[in-house]
């Protein structure tokens, strides 16, 4: 068993698609073990996005996830990063396949509605972020 952390970004929030997106995460199989809503602060922006805080989209980056209220959760389940990592599909919604989360839903590579994390070692960092939880709890 895995955990996985996700975002539900501005976009998804504002577009009403939280329950469409939760769903097709449960629809998997996968188990929602804790679920908030919150808001980014630009700290925390910086301190989630630090790999990508010298790449020059940062800026937009971090206007537009600060910029209203994102859901966090954690999803459990058999191999679940690179589950979840595949239904959301790649950065940009343009290319990503339909089937997948963004492209379905997603028509930017800003605003591409999730946030999920891409190896084991960024679960544990960002279920610590989010949650003060570890990977073991
Ligand atoms: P992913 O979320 O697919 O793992 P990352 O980690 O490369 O993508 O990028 C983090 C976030 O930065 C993306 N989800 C997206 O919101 C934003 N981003 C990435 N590449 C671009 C880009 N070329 N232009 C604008 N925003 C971008």
């Amino acid at each position: 068993m895995e955990r996985t952390l996700i975002l539900l970004k501005p976009d998804a929030v504002e577009r009403q698609l939280i329950g469409t997106i939760l769903g097709r995460f449960e629809q998997k199989g996968l188990n929602i073990t804790a679920l908030k809503m919150l808001q980014f602060t630009p700290e925390l922006a910086k301190r989630h996005y630090a790999d990508h805080l010298d790449k020059p989209f940062y800026p937009g980056l971090e206007a537009y996830i600060i910029s209203g209220p994102v859901v966090a959760a954690i999803l459990e389940g058999d191999e679940a990063v690179a589950v979840v990592r595949r239904m959301i599909g790649p950065t940009n919604g343009i290319e990503a396949p339909a089937g997948t989360i963004r492209g379905d839903f997603s028509l930017s590579s800003r605003r591409n509605l999730v946030h999920a994390s891409d190896s084991l070692d960024a679960a544990e960092r960002e279920m610590a972020l989010f949650f003060c939880v570890d990977s073991q709890s």
